[in-house]
């Protein structure tokens, strides 16, 4: 399952990115960090995660520690109701490296998560939980892959087994909602919401404000990339089961997922998701008035009416959303 989602159009960042490499000495990575610089920043939405955050924390920062890359952790908590943001305020006088970001009002993981990149000082972004559930010990083969092919613009975390909250009813829903997006964005996507993923900053800045604030936005960053011909390459990951609660409430999640994706193929390809049912209403209607005309001659019944009247108002909405997504600049 190790694979790289290529496009064929090379984007700009794209272009940029291999830019700053061939500027790179091709024997060390640490010219930049020597300087002071940092070359990663991973985000780690905090929210009542007491028990673990340190060992999570310490986890990714001796993983990082014996690489080459230098790198700073942003914690951000809002707003736990438990201790999270005492003990992550004292594990800054431990850990160098660790910056801690503290909101008053709690947000949600989306809107942490963008905040996150927003001021990361990297170049390359990585995104995990502070659960204990993704191995962040492997981050530094993620930002490899990344330093590594200048193609590549996004790095996933792909799980191989499913050990989620709400392990019965998420399985197939996510099943479901995958196969919905592999088909809106013509590709194979192993894992469309792991939470485990690195990426080029200065790609994923046009796309910040597309996320939502809460779960999906793994989802939604993961569209965004591929809708932008942007490269995504799946390195397979083991997923343990979480500690602590889980955030995750399935009906209302759920229902913010499928909305989420609705919504980024609307903001990305509204003809894929409008015209369908339109062109099936309008050869139904159709259909239903020859039959009409041929039952009862020059008469058509009013659902006749009514169904290609609806189709003919989905098509506009279709033609009308189309237009604005070939309006704008992004
Ligand atoms: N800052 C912040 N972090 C949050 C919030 N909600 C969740 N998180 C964090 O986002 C990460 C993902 O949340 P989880 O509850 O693990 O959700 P999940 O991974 O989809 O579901 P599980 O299968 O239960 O692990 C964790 O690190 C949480 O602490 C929030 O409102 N604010
Ligand atoms: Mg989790």
């Amino acid at each position: 399952m190790d694979t790289t989602v290529r496009h064929g159009r090379a984007n700009k960042n794209t272009r940029a990115a291999t830019q700053r490499h061939q500027t790179r000495p091709a024997t060390s990575h640490l010219t930049e960090g020597d300087q002071g610089t940092v070359e990663v920043s991973i985000v780690l939405p905090c929210y009542n995660e007491q028990e673990h955050v340190l060992a999570e924390i310490e986890r990714i920062t001796s993983a990082m520690d014996a690489s080459v890359y230098p790198y700073e952790v942003l914690a951000i908590d809002d707003a736990s109701t438990d201790e999270t943001l005492e003990i992550l305020r004292q594990a800054e006088a431990r850990f160098p490296h660790l910056r801690v970001l503290a909101f008053a009002n709690n947000g949600g993981s989306g809107t942490a998560r963008r905040i996150g990149t927003q001021q990361a000082r990297g170049q390359i972004v990585v995104w995990t939980d502070a659960d204990m559930s993704y191995p962040n010990d492997r981050i530094p083969e993620l930002v490899e892959i990344l330093d590594k092919d200048e193609n590549i613009d996004q790095v996933v975390g792909a799980r191989t087994s499913e050990q989620g909250t709400h392990k019965v009813l998420r399985v197939p829903a996510k099943w479901v909602i995958r196969k919905i997006a592999e088909r809106l964005t013509n590709t194979k996507i192993p894992d469309l919401n792991s939470g485990l993923r690195a990426f080029r900053r200065e790609v994923s800045l046009p796309y910040l404000r597309l996320l939502p604030a809460g779960f999906s936005c793994v989802t939604t960053i993961t569209m965004a990339f591929l809708h932008n011909q942007h490269a995504i390459h799946y390195m397979p990951i083991g997923y343990a089961k979480r500690s602590g609660t889980s955030k995750f409430h399935f009906v209302k999640d759920a229902y913010r997922y499928i909305l989420q994706v609705l919504r980024m193929v609307m903001y990305f390809n509204p003809l894929k998701v409008l015209m369908p049912p339109s062109l099936a209403l309008l050869a139904v209607g159709t259909g239903k008035a020859a039959y009409d005309v041929i039952s009862q001659p020059v008469r058509l019944a009013s659902n006749t009416l009514l169904i290609l009247l609806t189709g003919l108002i989905i098509a506009s909405l279709a033609l009308l959303a189309d237009l604005i997504v070939r309006s704008r600049t992004n």
